[in-house]
Formats: C-alpha cells, sequence, structure tokens
C-alpha cells in the first residue's frame, strides 16, 4: 500500500500501543491492591487507576488498534487512498487524540474517577465528558473517511460485490456510527449541562439505558475486527481460502441487527425498566449468539479441511496438521479457544435468572477478560506480529517470533489464572468496582482476596505475568516500528495475509446496506420507543437528590 497509507496506520497502531503500556502498568498496580500488596500514595486512589485501566485498554487501545487496521486493510483491497480520503483520516485521527488526552489528563488528575462505564450517579469533571465526546467524533470522522474510500470503489466496480475485508468494516463501522448515537445524546444532553452545573439533576436510568444501548455493541466493534482476522487472515496463514463467502457476510450482517437492541441485558437487576422489556431484550441478545457460532463452525471447518489436506488422519489427527510454528497463527487459536468459555459465559450472563447471581461480581469482570482480553486483544497481538513489520518494511526476524511465542504464552497463562481466580471469586459473591467497602459479613473488601487458590497465587501472579508478557510485546513493537533492519530481500519482505473469497455464488442483497439498516433501526424501535419514552416521562424519584453525588 501507499506510503501514506502506511503513516496513518503505524500512527493509529503507536497510539494503541502507547495507551497499551500505561493500561498495563495500570493492571498491574491494580492486582497488587486487590492483594493488599502496596499501599498507593494519597495522591492516586483505586478508582483513579482502575478507570485508568479500563479507558485506556478497552476504549483507547482498542479503537486506535482497530482503525490502524481498518486503514491497512481498505488501501489494500480497495486501492491507495486518495488525498481526500487522507486528510478526513488524519482530521479524524487528531480529533480522536485531543478527545483521548483530554479524558486521560482527567483521570489522571483525579477529576474523572468514574470507571470505564462513566454512568450516573457517578461523576466527573464536565472536561473529562468533553473528552469522550471529541474522542467519538473523531472516530465518526475517520470512519466516514473509509466509507467515502468504499463509496468511490462502489461507483467504480458497479454490481460487483466489494472485497470481504472492506465488507466487513463498513459492516463494523455501520454498527458503530448507529451504537454510538445514545452515548453522544447521553453526553451531549445530559452529562455535560450536568457535570458542568448547568443543570441541577441527571435522569439516572434514562442515562444508564442510552449508555448500554452504545455499551454492548461496542464489545462487538472489538470484536468484529478480530472475526475479520479469523475469516480473512486465518485461512491466508493456513494456505487456504476463505470457507464461505457467504456465511461469512451474513454472520456480520446479523451483528448489525442484533448487536444494538440488547443494552437490557447489562441493567437486569435495574429498577425502572419492566420485566417485559427486559425479557424482550435477553431473548434479542440469544439472537446475537447466532453469528457468533456461525463463526466457530467456520473455522472448525477450515482447520478440519486443511488439517486433513495436510495428512492429518482420524477423527481429531487434522489438529496436528495446523501451523503451529507460525505465531501469527497460533496467537490467534488460542485467542479463539478463549473465546469459548468466554462465549459461555456471555450466555450465562444474558440468562436473567443466572444474571442475579453474577452481577456486579468479580465474575464479570473475568468474562470480559476472556473475551475482549483474551480473544480480542490476542488477535489483535497476532495481527501486530506482521501488520508492523509489513507498515514498516522491516524484517520480523526468527528471534522475534521465538519472543513472540513467550509473549503469547505468557499472555495465555496470565489470563487463565487471574480470570479464573475472577470468575470463582465472582461465585463466592466477591463484589466488583468497589475497594473497601464492608460486604456479606466481611469486615474488608479485601478479604474476599485472602486465601491460597483464589488470590495470592492466582490473581498477583496471573497478573504480574500478564505485565510482563505486556512489556515483551512492547518491546516487539518497538523493534518492528523503529530499530529492526529493514528487509530489503524478497524472502525478508513481510506480507499482508489476505485469503481469496470466492464471491460467485453469494446473493447481492446482502450488500444492500439500506435493507439491514432499516431492519436494525425497526429492531431498535422495537426493543427501546416505549421503555425509553416512559423514562422520561417518569424520571424516577429520587434524581433530584442527585445534586449531591
Ligand atoms: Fe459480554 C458484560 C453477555 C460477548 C465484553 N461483556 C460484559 C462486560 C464486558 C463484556 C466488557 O448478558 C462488562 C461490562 C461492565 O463493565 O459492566 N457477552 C454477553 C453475551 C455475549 C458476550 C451473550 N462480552 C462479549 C464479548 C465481549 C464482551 C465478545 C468483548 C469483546 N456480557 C454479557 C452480559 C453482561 C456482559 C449479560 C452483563 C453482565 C452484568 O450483569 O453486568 C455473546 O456475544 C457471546 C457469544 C459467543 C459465543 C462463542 C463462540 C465461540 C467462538 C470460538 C470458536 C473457537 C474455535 C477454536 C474455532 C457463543 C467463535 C477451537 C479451539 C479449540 C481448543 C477446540
Amino acid at each position: 500500500i501507499a506510503a501514506q497509507d502506511r503513516k496513518l496506520a503505524l500512527a493509529n497502531i503507536a497510539v494503541a500501543y502507547t495507551a497499551f503500556l500505561i493500561g498495563t502498568l495500570c493492571g498491574l498496580l491494580q492486582v497488587f491492591i486487590r492483594n493488599d500488596a502496596i499501599q498507593l500514595p494519597a495522591w492516586l486512589d483505586y478508582y483513579q487507576i482502575l478507570t485508568a485501566h479500563g479507558v485506556l485498554l478497552a476504549l483507547i487501545f482498542t479503537t486506535f488498534f482497530i482503525f490502524g487496521f481498518f486503514a491497512t486493510g481498505m488501501s489494500k483491497s480497495l486501492g491507495d487512498f486518495g488525498p481526500k480520503v487522507r486528510l478526513t483520516s488524519w482530521l479524524g485521527f487528531w480529533v480522536t487524540v485531543i478527545g483521548t488526552v483530554l479524558a486521560t489528563a482527567m483521570i489522571v488528575s483525579g477529576e474523572a474517577s468514574v470507571l470505564y462505564t462513566f454512568y450516573a450517579p457517578l461523576k466527573a469533571s464536565g472536561w473529562y465528558y468533553v473528552g469522550l465526546a471529541l474522542f467519538v467524533v473523531g472516530t465518526w470522522i475517520s470512519s466516514f473517511a473509509l466509507v467515502g474510500h468504499y463509496m468511490v470503489w462502489r461507483k467504480n466496480n458497479k454490481d460487483q460485490l466489494s472485497p470481504l475485508f472492506a465488507f466487513m468494516t463498513i459492516t463494523t463501522i455501520i454498527m458503530w456510527l448507529i451504537a454510538c448515537l445514545g452515548v453522544v445524546a447521553t453526553v451531549l444532553f445530559q452529562y455535560i449541562p450536568w457535570a458542568f452545573g448547568w443543570v441541577d439533576t441527571i435522569n439516572v436510568e434514562l442515562s444508564r439505558s442510552l449508555f448500554w444501548y452504545f455499551g454492548h455493541p461496542l464489545v462487538y466493534f472489538w470484536l468484529l475486527p478480530a472475526y475479520m482476522a479469523w475469516y480473512v487472515i486465518v485461512p491466508k496463514l493456513l494456505g487456504t481460502t476463505v470457507f464461505s463467502d457467504s456465511l461469512a457476510r451474513l454472520s456480520f450482517v446479523l451483528f448489525i441487527l442484533f448487536s444494538i437492541p440488547v443494552g437490557f441485558h447489562h441493567q437486569l437487576t435495574e429498577p425502572g425498566i419492566s420485566n417485559f422489556w427486559k425479557f424482550l431484550q435477553v431473548v434479542l441478545t440469544f439472537m446475537v449468539i447466532i453469528p457468533s457460532l456461525m463463526t466457530a463452525f467456520s473455522m472448525f471447518a477450515t482447520f478440519e479441511t486443511v488439517g486433513r489436506k495436510n495428512g492429518g488422519k482420524g477423527l481429531f489427527g487434522w489438529f496436528t496438521k495446523l501451523p503451529w510454528k507460525d505465531v501469527r497463527f497460533t496467537s490467534i487459536f488460542i485467542a479463539m479457544a478463549f473465546f469459548i468459555p468466554g462465549g459461555a459465559g456471555g450466555i450465562i450472563n444474558a440468562s436473567f435468572q443466572l444474571n442475579e447471581v453474577v452481577h456486579n461480581t468479580l465474575w464479570i469482570v473475568g468474562h470480559f477478560h476472556i473475551t475482549v482480553g483474551t480473544p480480542v486483544a490476542m488477535t489483535f497481538m497476532g495481527l501486530t506480529f506482521w501488520l508492523v513489520p509489513y507498515l514498516t518494511g522491516r524484517k520480523f526476524t526468527k528471534s522475534m517470533q521465538k519472543l513472540g511465542f513467550v509473549q503469547i504464552i505468557t499472555w495465555s497463562i496470565g489470563m487463565l489464572l487471574m480470570s479464573t481466580a475472577q470468575h470463582v471469586l465472582g461465585l463466592l459473591g466477591a463484589p466488583r468496582r468497589t475497594a473497601f467497602s464492608s460486604y456479606n459479613n466481611h469486615a474488608s473488601t479485601l478479604d474476599w482476596f485472602d486465601g491460597i487458590i483464589s488470590s495470592h497465587v492466582t490473581m498477583a501472579i496471573g497478573g504480574s505475568i500478564l505485565f510482563l508478557s505486556a512489556m515483551l510485546l512492547i518491546y516487539i513493537v518497538v523493534m518492528t516500528m523503529f530499530l529492526s533492519p529493514k528487509a530489503v530481500k524478497e524472502k525478508d519482505m513481510v506480507e499482508f495475509p489476505m485469503a481469496e473469497s470466492g464471491k460467485a455464488s453469494t446473493p447481492k442483497f446482502l450488500e444492500n446496506w439500506w435493507i439491514w439498516i432499516g431492519i436494525a433501526f425497526a429492531l431498535i424501535f422495537i426493543a427501546y420507543a416505549i421503555p425509553l419514552s416512559d423514562m422520561i416521562q417518569h424520571s424516577p424519584p429520587g434524581s433530584e437528590g442527585l445534586k449531591t453525588w
């Protein structure tokens, strides 16, 4: 791809890994606080670090990495960006960076210890919300740039389905744009006026509902780029083509339809929403599981077909014939394996009554470390190993490949230990998001973290291993970005592994976006119109009292 497009993608990836560095350091501090091993200085508190950890890793690392990946793949599959697309992308990048810096400065100065979910009744400085708004607007500008690039391609290639990578990028962006409407509405019309003191109160239930309208599809905004790697990159690493082009496109389209009208499954224990609407959204949540099951099916089919072609015999012989020595593949394979318990945990969370058992416990923290923290993060690692050297034209040497293996294995062990401990502690009732309160006959929350299996060994050791792994990754990124020797010979050049996808029997209507956007809005209307208008009309009693929070 063109040198200028490489620069744009690299800028995004550099910001992503800067956030990753600070965010993982905050994660290390987090497990030591839980373990009572360190005393924080007076200017730094538990919630400040927890907020920084969540925002920097879950929001900033992911978003910048995703846009770096999108920019590279869109330039590769649709052709180099023109000057307009490039300029708009840079504008989007800088607005997102300014928003990030503002929001992070507020967190560091202790003015925004409201966690990455930041909803009321917690209140931050108004500037924190301004930072978040700029962040979202920045991603929109970058998104419009990519959509513009895609539209030009479609104009020049009438009646053709777009390449799978571009189709998937546009699907993810459509979902992101629709999802952000909720967070933009609540930040602009509720949080900013409230935090700057222009109004005295905030409608808490409405703000939380608008947040989760955005908050659930947000997790698919992280997941879909990982799925893009699974569908498009992994088959190439295996030396084959995409298993089914139409299955891949259909599964992505289903995410536009079902990933948004499901936010109430994060609010199943909240008053102010009737059971009928909660139940409806639980049913829709079970619909959004389907495209993930289709993805699992497609992956197993790809692995088995390739493994058998490579000489694998018997029921499971194909498993041994996969390219385990390729760190790009192994990293993503482990990522997928983690998503089996991760997805099962999600189904438990979504099962209405079972949610009573796990809600607001450490189980949920375990859940998101084996969804976004491993399947998504380790897929991004598997991409980083070739994406950065591809963009810089540097070598990914044999010793770097070895280091890559140490890095992904330590990450897997660390996550396994830490997230298992979190799930177990959660089932025992250990609360989340609370540092020092007494709860359930325990003198202090820290009591939950006493004991050999539950904490000292697992959470702290797991967390420390994770931090070491993160530092190894940073080393690999710095080397491949700035220091590793330039690849001169053909055999040293790192390629963008993009698999062929047979489009001959893919129905054309899959790329008729207006059908999917129309159905998505209809479902959103059905799931949200009545409960949200109820919340607006009957602002729950007590919200007046929130002046004092
Ligand atoms: Fe979740 C809470 C339900 C998926 C992230 N989730 C969270 C939070 C986060 C998060 C961050 O219903 C916490 C928010 C907070 O701070 O309060 N989640 C689900 C459901 C799914 C799901 C139904 N979550 C994700 C993904 C995330 C993520 C993905 C990040 C990327 N989640 C919930 C619920 C809550 C929740 C409730 C609220 C809980 C509460 O009470 O607060 C589904 O999308 C999952 C479907 C996935 C599958 C798995 C398919 C498996 C595949 C792998 C195949 C493997 C292969 C390899 C081929 C059905 C595709 C083979 C290997 C071998 C070794 C054999």
